[in-house]
């Protein structure tokens, strides 16, 4: 495929992709193999996208190591050794490297080179491409590997920019170490980041006061060394393993018990959910099928958790403020080291805004309830504007020049999460309506890049120039994904699921649940020749 160029000196590629993350890699090692031209633009100086950005202390994965990972080389899954049962973000970090290195990608991707604009040419069938440092590249395909957490969100406190000490937010976090030994420390948000963080942070800190909104459920990680053992066992069958992934709502091969939490007795019921605390991890709400479908299921978990905080936590106005009253798993659960523990250290202390929330920031500290606690950091661990963020902050133009924001502006509409109508040739990999983020994002990752390469294939051999969404296909399944989000308890909490931890964006359930019949619907509409495509 070849298309125009505005001038000799801007260049023309058959497939610009934005984003160096484990998305953005593979899609680049793809499409090379079969001999299409690709080039990868990347803010950071470094691969690795989510984990290039957030190195945060305590940051580690939540899906077993043997589990996030590609599987798309045998080779690569063979011999990369793991050394923890999770790994942590340097480790994780590492393995990004090596497979830029082992497949020799930096050759193609550009770094520090964020992408300010891409609208489509209607006259030429391409996307004219311009980078916040002034490049200007077109490419026949425009491919958004922007991750889905990657945009990070940073209330507008009162104040914030004229605080005295350090400010670090957990998705943007500085290259160098951090040493908080000696400091006050205050930290916004109890999510995923902050939970994890927060343990290591106490451990070092002078005095550690964190800023809690909702509490959230965690369960213990019971992170351990990866014995070459159990590795070894995994490798002999990794196919075995991959394969049983695959069958999962989620997409990770962990046994979900095919039983209503209602229709075994008590002590059943709490010999189960006993052995998956124990076990620890993820897996905790696979403990019973309709966890997530009936409210009175759910209440017999989340009770079984509210007992452990209240055992864990000394203090028993702690221990209440830090349990959490909502569906568990709505939000997305965290997996924690220590993390209730440490509330029983005389140096931490938890800070409740639910009622009154952080008034202002100034020079030396917070402000709640008109009372300025001191510090030296502020951290924000405040989270993201989830699977939009990062695609909206890119100027994308469509047909008629029309904003992908502006067509989003009540929610993103797209056809299986690949594809929005009105946006010719270009694709979203884990887009929004697809299972992402509620799946191992891993082999939801892999399998997208499959099906785009796959679909640009197709098209050069079929001669094709152009592939668009339909509007009926993709109002249709905007309907399904909401429609099977309504069938369940997440459309309960204000989870960034919803974007209701962004003040403005629209309340609109946005990941499609089920991992296996969404593949299923990817391939048949391949397998039909794109249907809810229109190709030209
Ligand atoms: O972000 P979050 P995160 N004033 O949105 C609070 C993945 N992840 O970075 O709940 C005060 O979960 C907010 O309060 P509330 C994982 O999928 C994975 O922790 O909105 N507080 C909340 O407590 C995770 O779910 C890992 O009331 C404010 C916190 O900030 C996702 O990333 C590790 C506020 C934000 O929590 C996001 O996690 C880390 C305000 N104005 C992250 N605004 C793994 O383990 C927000 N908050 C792989």
């Amino acid at each position: 495929m070849s298309g125009p160029t505005d001038s000799p000196h801007a260049a023309h590629f058959d497939a610009v992709i934005v984003g160096a993350g484990f998305a953005g890699m593979y899609m680049l090692h793809r499409l090379r193999g079969l001999g299409f031209r690709a080039r990868v633009f990347e803010s950071g100086t470094g691969v690795g996208g989510t984990w290039y950005w957030n190195r945060y202390p305590g940051a580690r994965c939540d899906v077993e190591s043997m589990e996030y990972s590609y599987q798309f080389s045998n080779d690569l899954q063979q011999q990369w050794e793991w050394s923890e049962r999770y790994a942590a973000q340097p480790e994780i970090l590492r393995y990004a490297n090596h497979v830029a290195d082992r497949f020799d990608l930096r050759r193609d991707i550009d770094f520090d080179t964020p992408i300010a604009s891409a609208a489509f040419d209607e006259q030429f069938n391409c996307w004219r491409i311009t980078t916040g440092t002034g490049r200007a590249v077109s490419a026949t395909h425009c491919i958004m590997a922007t991750g889905c957490l990657s945009s990070a969100n940073t209330p507008k406190f009162e104040g914030l920019e004229t605080f005295r000490g350090a400010c670090y937010h957990t998705g943007r976090w500085p290259q160098h170490d951090v040493d908080f030994t000696g400091l006050r420390v205050g930290i916004i948000g109890t999510g995923s980041s902050a939970v994890q963080s927060i343990p290591i942070i106490a451990q070092q800190a002078r005095h550690l006061t964190v800023f809690q909104r909702t509490p959230n459920y965690a369960v213990p990680a019971h992170n351990a060394p990866l014995a070459p053992e159990v590795q070894q066992a995994v490798k002999a069958n990794y196919g075995d393993l991959r394969q049983r992934a695959r069958q999962m709502r989620n997409g990770i091969a962990w046994p979900v018990t095919q039983k209503s939490a209602l229709e075994v007795t008590r002590e059943e019921r709490r010999a189960e959910y006993e052995a998956r605390w124990a076990r620890g991890g993820l897996s905790f709400s696979g403990s019973f099928m309709d966890l997530l479908l009936n409210k009175e299921a759910n209440d017999t978990a989340a009770e079984f958790v509210r007992d452990k905080i209240r055992a864990i936590v000394h203090d028993p106005a702690t221990a209440n403020l830090l349990t959490p009253k909502s569906v568990l798993s709505c939000k997305r659960l965290c997996v924690d080291i220590g993390y209730y523990e440490t509330y029983n250290r005389p140096n931490v202390s938890l800070v409740d805004i639910s009622a009154l929330p952080i008034e202002m920031i100034v020079p030396e500290g917070v402000v709640v309830a008109g009372k300025t606690t001191p510090f030296d950091v502020i951290i924000l661990a405040t989270g993201f504007d989830a699977m939009t963020g990062a695609l909206n902050k890119i100027d994308i133009r469509g047909i008629d020049g029309v904003p992908l924001r502006e067509k989003w502006a009540a929610g993103p509409r797209t056809y299986l999460g690949l594809s929005s109508a009105g946006f010719p040739n270009l694709f979203t990999i884990t887009g929004p309506g697809s299972p992402s983020v509620l799946t191992n994002m891993l082999p939801t990752i892999e399998q997208h890049v499959e099906w785009i390469a796959d679909c640009i294939a197709h098209l050069r051999a079929n001669q094709l120039h152009r592939i668009e969404a339909t509007l009926p296909a993709e109002d249709a399944w905007v309907e399904k994904v909401n429609e099977i989000a309504a069938g369940t308890l997440f459309p309960t909490c204000n989870s960034w699921y919803l974007g209701a931890n962004v003040p403005g964006k629209p309340r609109v359930f946005m990941p499609y649940i089920g991992f296996p019949p969404y593949v299923e619907t990817c391939n048949a509409v391949a397998a039909g020749g794109y249907t809810g495509f229109a190709l030209s």
